[in-house]
């Protein structure tokens, strides 16, 4: 019988961790397992994950320190990958809460006609809350460019909530991915759509963090606008 993985990575995540599994787990999706990527992160959230895994279906994977977004995906991906049961969903998500688990469905749904679901903010329907103008800009701005250069037909290609079929993700050589933070999510989406897969894009409302720390910042802005270009050049 096929199943839905959840992946999650977190880094100082404590106090949303606990509030985002229960919300998951409310929904009562059939065999559901999470999946928790934490680099040992200095606030204790691998110790809360433990505590949950007692409690709620759920692998919690600890790695030494932090390593990044991208290879934390990697980690659960492969994880996930060496035993999920044929026609599985990979469904990813953030642990800040800005993805409302309550859209899982959703993307479970969406996953029957397509090979990728991409949780988009900028479609109709689709909403962000909680961010200034600057932030929305930059964000606007960086799909625009991805979308360009790359030829791509989708609207939301830095987001991180998605949901795989299984044959996508293995799919996927998992050696040419090598970004740090969200051009991880334009890398997957490029790759995927170079194979040839149906993807598509269902609205989603993303809501920035309310408890803890965000860890965007200039070096991950400027490892997409590098990388978007690197990877136009390899085709
Ligand atoms: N394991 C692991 N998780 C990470 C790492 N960096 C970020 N994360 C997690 O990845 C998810 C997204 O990270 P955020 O800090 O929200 O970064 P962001 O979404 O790009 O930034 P904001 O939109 O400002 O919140 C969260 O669940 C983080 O805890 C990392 O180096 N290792
Ligand atoms: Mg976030």
């Amino acid at each position: 019988m096929s199943k839905t993985f959840v992946v999650i990575p977190t880094y100082n995540e404590r106090e949303n961790l606990p509030i985002l599994v229960e919300r998951i787990f409310a929904l009562n999706i059939p065999e559901l397992e999470l999946v928790v990527v934490d680099d040992h992160s200095p606030d204790g959230t691998g110790t809360v994950a433990d505590e949950l895994a007692k409690k709620y279906p759920m692998k919690v994977l600890h790695r030494d320190g932090k390593q990044g977004l991208g290879t934390a995906y990697i980690t659960g991906f492969r994880e996930v990958l060496s035993r999920a049961p044929t026609d599985s969903r990979i469904i990813q998500m953030d642990a800040d809460l800005s993805h409302d688990p309550s859209a899982i469905p959703t993307l479970l749904h969406a996953s029957e006609n397509c090979d990728l679901v991409l949780g988009s903010r900028y479609i109709a329907g689709g909403k962000i809350e909680r961010w200034g103008a600057s932030r929305r800009l930059i964000s606007k701005f960086g799909n625009i460019y991805a979308r360009i250069i790359l030829s791509l037909p989708y609207h939301d290609l830095t987001g991180g909530f998605k949901c795989f079929r299984q044959k996508t993700l293995e799919a996927i050589d998992f050696s040419l991915l090598s970004s740090v933070g969200y051009n991880f999510q334009i890398e997957t989406t490029f790759l995927t759509h170079k194979k040839g897969f149906r993807i598509c894009e269902v609205p989603i409302t993303f809501t920035e963090r309310k408890i803890g720390t965000s860890k965007f910042n200039w070096t991950i802005i400027s490892e997409s606008f590098w990388k978007v270009l690197l990877l136009r050049l390899r085709g």
